[in-house]
């Protein structure tokens, strides 16, 4: 197991509203100055969803474009863009964002009900996604939230579309998805090609247990406000960077310590030559 732990912070995800936390950053500006806290409090690589003006996930070229590089101005962090957006965000804009060029993006595989809604993932907009991505130099996160979605990854590196060794996150907790458990959480990481990277990504009540659980079992790790919006019970999170300092300090009660830039790059095996900015 690697001692040190790649710690993503997911900034502002699709769904909280400034509502339900004033602190959610939205606009790009905002964005790239939680990406710096976050960096600051040991996260290496920011996981980014983008907001119209009114607060509404869009997949806005030019909005992307700003915010990948106000983030790149403001830190080192390694930039990963979500193309997963938001369920109703069409998925050919979704898939347009990768031309914003950050070093990493993520791939969602399968399509799937999600919380009450359809997240669209078609078979043939993945490869074309996956496609696109590997043409660019756009490194892909696999999005796994269920055991039948590894099967679909191992498809995609049997065809080429993807390289070895993967990137991935282990979503647990998804209505729609697999039950965050540590027993499913053990049967996902056993079923993993040798040498994947991989971190959990624990929704809701299950979302420290799991990440725990992942910490102990060697994984990556994940927080931030898309992924909770609370520090502990009846005291929401007053930044993300608050998230990504009890991560780190959960870390190193583990053992492991938050890795800085350059071990996340050694350890995803992203080349400075990914980096296309
Ligand atoms: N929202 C998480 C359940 C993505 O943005 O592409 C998974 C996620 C995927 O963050
Ligand atoms: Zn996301």
């Amino acid at each position: 197991m690697a001692d040190s732990v790649v710690i993503t912070a997911a900034l502002t995800g699709p769904i909280a509203t400034k509502a339900d936390n004033p602190n959610l950053p939205t606009s790009p500006e905002e964005i790239a100055a939680a990406a710096r806290g976050a960096a600051d409090a040991g996260a290496a690589v920011v996981h980014v969803h983008l907001r119209d003006g009114d607060g509404r996930p869009t997949a806005d070229l030019d909005v992307a474009k700003r915010t990948v590089a106000l983030i790149e101005e403001s830190c080192e962090a390694i930039v990963q863009l979500s193309t997963g957006v938001g369920l109703a965000v069409d998925y050919e804009d979704r898939l347009r964002l990768v031309e914003a060029r950050p070093r990493m993006a993520t791939l969602n595989v399968c399509s799937m009900s999600f919380a009450g809604g359809e997240f669209r993932n078609p078979p043939e907009g993945v490869r074309r996604l996956a496609t696109r991505m590997a043409e660019l130099g756009v490194v892909p996160e696999l999005e796994l939230y269920d055991v039948g979605h590894i099967n679909v990854m191992m498809s995609l590196i049997a065809e080429g579309l993807i390289e070895e060794p993967v990137r991935c996150s282990l979503v647990l907790g998804v209505e729609g998805g697999i039950p965050a458990s540590v027993p499913n959480l053990a049967d996902m990481v056993g079923r993993l090609p040798a040498g994947a990277v991989w971190q959990v990504i624990g929704i809701g009540r299950g979302n420290l247990p799991l990440t725990a659980a992942g910490l102990a079992m060697g994984g990556n790790a994940r927080t931030g406000m898309e992924d909770t919006l609370m520090l502990e019970r009846k005291v929401p999170a007053g930044s993300n960077a608050e998230l990504v300092g009890r991560l780190a300090n959960l870390a190193e009660i583990l053992g492991r310590r938050p890795a800085s830039v350059v071990e996340a790059e050694e350890q995803l095996r992203l080349s400075t030559a990914d980096s296309i900015g």
